[in-house]
């Protein structure tokens, strides 16, 4: 139903995103992406890149007056780093006799650089790292924040929040209570609670004074949403192969899992499912939600809980062994500007992606070429939701 497609590179003139299929009339909010936008470029850990960056986005097309056409929208954010790269990412041919400049020989273990150097033959590294750098991500959470535009419209809301960095990580208990959520924007590490907060910043410095880099596991959260989202249907209309897969898709993420699956290998079914209840006060419920949300590829009513381990990112101050790309000789790999710890920031990502495919979702589910029109469907269908779950049905009747 929606689709999005970036272009642009981490040292090039800006970043676009295209984004097709939002119903029209949908409110667009220039302040509230950027907000995002400032989000995602935050963090403690972050590096020098973040500190020449204001992250901020311009409405190319699809937006009159403060609302979408229904017509594709196109956004960009200018690199103002490219003025110190404007040679470097020239698009022209470079002049005859003049040494290519910046050029990278010596791949990152961990990085895209070896396999994206086989894959495209280039010898220059930076072909493949101006397109593999996370900074791309910021026109993720621009597209993100558009998708989260038409939650807000069906009371859906999408957090996230981080619960590891390296060794340091909230204590085990049950999961964060939304409401604890709204702290973790005051969280340089983007964590609600503050001892735990105060370790993972201790973990970066470490990390940072050893020349390393560190890495995490953030959760995103998300309430409001319909139960029926998804199906079971067939295997690529799950919703949550497909939030693994967006999450995933995110630079760095290693793994990623609905509500405890990171757990659900260690305990009996005894002890992981969700019990379902029923009572006058609260209709149909559930005393707990291991499941995330998701039970059979279907939203169930109950917060959505994904959760995503970042990898500590692979440029290293104090390199790893590599080898030049030329001369096959022993080599450290290449040492460029970077981050010491970008899991707060992937949180950040993780929000927009989760966003996306729950859009994606409600639309498909719902459908709407304008916002009235959407929400109009949704009345209807949370209005036969709210029968089934507290409306009792004599046998027989
Ligand atoms: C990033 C911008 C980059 C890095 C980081 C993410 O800026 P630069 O390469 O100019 O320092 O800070 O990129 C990577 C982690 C990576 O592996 O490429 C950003 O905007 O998020």
């Amino acid at each position: 139903m929606l689709r999005f497609l970036t272009a642009g590179e981490s040292h090039g003139p800006g970043l676009t995103v295209v984004v097709e299929g939002l119903p029209a009339g949908l409110p667009v909010d220039r302040s509230a992406i950027d907000a995002d936008l400032r989000r995602r470029q935050g963090g403690y850990g972050r590096g020098g890149r973040m500190k020449i960056e204001t992250d901020t986005v311009e409405v190319l097309s699809g937006v009159r007056h403060g609302r979408t056409l229904g017509s594709p929208v196109a956004l960009l954010v200018r690199n103002k780093d490219f003025e110190n790269w404007r040679d470097v990412m020239s698009p022209d041919p470079i002049p005859e006799g003049t040494p290519p400049r910046r050029v990278l020989k010596y791949p990152r273990p961990g990085h895209a650089d070896l396999a994206g150097a086989l894959k495209y033959d280039t010898p220059d590294l930076r072909n493949v790292l101006e397109r593999a750098s996370a900074r791309e991500t910021a026109m993720r959470v621009a597209a993100g924040a558009l998708a989260r535009g038409l939650l807000a419209a069906a009371q859906v809301e999408v957090r996230s929040h981080v619960l590891r960095i390296g060794g340091a990580r909230l204590p085990p208990g049950p999961p964060q209570p939304w409401s604890s959520l709204d702290a973790v924007e005051e969280s340089p590490v983007r964590c609600a609670d503050p001892n735990a907060s105060a370790a993972m910043m201790a973990e970066i410095d470490k990390a940072k004074k050893n020349g390393d880099t560190v890495g995490g596991i953030f959760e995103v959260v998300a309430r409001g949403l319909p139960p029926g989202l998804g199906s079971f249907g067939q295997w690529d209309r799950k919703l949550d192969g497909r939030l693994a897969q967006a999450l995933m898709s995110i630079h760095a993420v290693k793994a990623v899992a609905v509500g405890e699956g990171f757990t659900a290998g260690q305990v009996s079914g005894a002890g992981f499912h969700d019990e379902i209840l029923y009572d006058d006060e609260h209709g149909l419920h559930r005393p707990s939600n291991r499941a995330g949300g998701l039970e059979g590829g279907v939203t169930n009513g109950e917060e959505l809980r994904a959760q995503a381990v970042v990898k500590p990112i692979p440029t290293l101050l104090i390199p790893l062994r590599s080898v030049d790309l030329q001369t096959k000789e022993p080599q450290a790999a290449s040492v460029e500007r970077s981050d010491t710890c970008v899991v707060p920031a992937a949180g950040v990502v993780g929000e927009a992606m989760v966003a996306w495919v729950l859009a994606d979702a409600m639309l498909e589910k719902l459908g709407g070429d304008s916002l009235a029109e959407f929400q109009d469907h949704l009345e209807a269908t949370r209005a036969r939701h709210r029968a089934m779950l507290t409306r009792r049905v004599r046998e027989g009747t």
